[in-house]
């Protein structure tokens, strides 16, 4: 970098619940399967709101709306979908158009992995995955929030893999922080999703420095 390079600019920011969300949901049914069952002292439960003791949100996805043709994913390197327990690991995660995704089966069980985009250009597929079996990959060429990823021999597990056009959106930690890296000159719409609280938007204009903004997401 020389003196004179151009300073990477980022979209900071925290995500804030507002509300106490509803109760998280025992996988009963995880429990009653005897070999998912198992793997497991106690019952564990959904992680839809994935809030912190100062109501700090994580798995929200920010990205910048309608910013597309910018795609590096070919470059990227592949991002993991795991199987773990009967459940997918992580539930919620992000990639980008030409990224590749990895999905893997951890468990001594089988899974189908079952893959229901709604976005014309992303294919449907269906596959059986064995335990020890090869890892299963996909790109997906359109972009599509909240992709759903099933499994047809346990109905309880899903993951929401968002595919976006470009390089500009991050996932929200467990601190509820989120970083947008890079992002040129201009003016933008930030746009925060949340798989149950739906989505919030701000406008900013990002110039010669970091730009900092902060969400707060309503319980319903
Ligand atoms: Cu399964």
């Amino acid at each position: 970098m020389g003196a004179f390079a151009a300073r990477a600019t980022d979209i900071i920011g925290t995500i804030t619940l507002n509300g106490t969300p509803p109760a998280e949901v025992p996988y009963t049914p995880l429990m009653n399967d005897s070999t998912c069952g198992a793997m497991y002292k106690t019952v564990p439960t959904t992680h839809f709101y994935a809030v912190g003791p100062n109501h700090e949100l994580a798995d929200v996805i920010v990205s910048l709306k309608g910013v597309t043709g910018k795609s590096t994913g070919a470059s990227q390197p592949p991002v993991t979908l795991d199987q773990k327990g009967c459940l997918y690991v992580p539930q919620i995660l992000a990639i980008q158009t030409g990224q590749k995704l990895v999905v893997k089966n951890s468990d001594s069980c089988i899974h189908n992995v079952h893959c229901v985009p709604v976005v014309t250009g992303n294919p449907e597929s269906n596959q059986v995955q064995m335990p020890g079996g090869p890892d299963l990959d996909y790109t997906f060429s359109k972009p599509e929030l909240f992709m759903k990823f099933k499994c047809d021999v346990h109905p309880w597990m899903f993951a929401w893999v968002s595919v976006f056009d470009s390089p500009y959106y991050c996932v929200s930690d467990k601190d509820g922080k989120f970083i947008i890296k890079n992002v040129p000159p201009g003016k933008y719409t930030v746009e925060a999703d949340h798989r149950k609280l739906g989505t919030a938007t701000r406008d900013v204009e990002v110039k010669d420095g970091d730009v900092t903004v902060n969400f707060t997401l309503d319980v319903k």
